[in-house]
């Protein structure tokens, strides 16, 4: 694994629990992990449980005794060491957004598909049980065909303009700001549920220019030193979209939305019926169908916590809830099977190209000021 912080240990957790809750065909053995601070990653190996640790990266990929990478470090380092992987003949499942740039992500998938390795990436919502009974309503047809797709990411973690000048925060090592970090979420739970995009429109904003330069910062916080740097991302970007099949669609993220912490929402609209998710009630689903008997027509909330539903049963006793980083753990569980029996996986780079074109088209509409429609991005 390279990386080592918020989402070094998400992954980090995933492996050593797979194999407790799952019944994998393999065996999952944590090699290494390597970050550049000698220090840090000792630590980080020790704490989240890894034989050993590297301090670089070529090293690491070069051990023979390393079937998978795992590569979660910020954005600006992904295509790199990718690229390095899957030369080396390594399997390899990269953070998302996939690259800074559309050019990049392509390259990497490029280079994924001829070498022949098992690539994924990790758009972990999908893995949720909600969203998962979600997928399964509408490919069973119970929601009719789409309308409406709504998608709302709204955090309040730099609401206050005080906040320090996190990674996040810089074009260069992230690539854009709530637009990659949020909408790429949006974008890939909307191409999963209801299908791909044919044309976007959006706008972006940036509140605060400047933050004080971080002393010293740990996953989502951070402490302030006296000096100030610019942002230079986008603190919020909208957009409006059309989807292949007709849907309209609208998407909003921010990081400026006071009191929404984690508040990833997604509204289906369909002739027969309706669906709501909230990350923040993630082991609930809204649903609604027309065909109900007059006199109980209304939105009902299935609480996803039962045998029957997807990935529960692997969990605890019915009604037990899970969390946020079990859906780490499932996406996990599904690459190392799809790694050793040799199926399909999805999300992979594919998908990532896909969810980066859809960013980048919203971009340019931006600076046109007009609709830009994806395939020609
Ligand atoms: C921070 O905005 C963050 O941790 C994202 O980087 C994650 O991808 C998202 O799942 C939660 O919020």
């Amino acid at each position: 694994m390279v990386g080592y912080k918020f989402m070094g240990k998400a992954h980090s957790h995933a492996y050593k629990d797979v194999g407790m809750f799952f019944e994998l065909d393999a065996d999952v053995s944590m090699q290494a992990i390597c970050g550049r601070d000698k220090d840090g990653v000792q630590a980080a190996a020790e704490k989240f449980g890894w034989s050993s640790y590297e301090t670089d990266w070529q090293r690491l990929i070069n051990r023979d005794d390393i079937d998978l990478i795992d590569v979660n470090a910020p954005s600006n380092a992904h295509k790199e060491i990718v690229l390095g992987a899957v030369k080396a003949g390594k399997h390899v499942f990269c953070e998302k957004p996939l690259a800074l740039t559309l050019a990049d992500a392509r390259e990497m998938l490029q280079a994924a598909e001829q070498s022949g390795v098992k690539h994924a990436i990790c758009f972990n919502y999908r893995f949720l049980p909600a969203v998962q009974l979600a997928k399964q309503i509408l490919t069973d047809g119970q929601i009719g065909d789409i309308h409406h797709y709504r998608a709302t990411y709204l955090q309040d973690w730099l609401a206050d303009p005080d906040f320090p000048l996190a990674w996040r925060l810089n074009k260069e090592v992230a690539g854009s700001g709530s637009h990659g970090d949020l909408n790429a979420h949006c974008i890939d739970l909307a191409r999963f549920l209801i299908g791909d995009f044919e044309r976007v429109v959006g706008h972006s904003k940036t509140f605060v220019h400047k933050r004080p330069i971080p002393a010293s910062s740990q996953g989502l916080t951070a402490v302030a030193s006296d000096e100030t740097g610019d942002v230079t991302v986008d603190d919020a970007t909208s957009f409006l979209a059309e989807f292949k099949n007709g849907a309209m669609g609208t998407f909003e993220a921010t990081r400026f939305a006071y009191g929404r912490k984690n508040y990833q929402t997604f509204e289906i609209y369909g002739s027969k019926g309706a669906l709501r998710f909230n990350l923040e009630r993630l082991n609930e689903l809204e649903v609604y169908f027309k065909d109900d008997p007059p006199h109980l027509q209304g939105y009902r909330t299935i609480l996803v916590t039962e045998g029957v539903h997807p990935y529960t049963a692997n969990w605890w006793p019915p009604g037990h809830t899970i969390g946020y980083e079990h859906a780490f753990i499932h996406l996990v569980y599904e690459y190392i099977q799809s790694i050793v029996n040799g199926s399909d996986f999805a999300p992979n780079f594919y998908d990532g190209v896909q969810c980066q074109q859809v960013l980048e088209a919203v971009d340019q509409s931006i600076e046109k000021g007009a609709w830009v429609r994806v395939e020609e991005v």
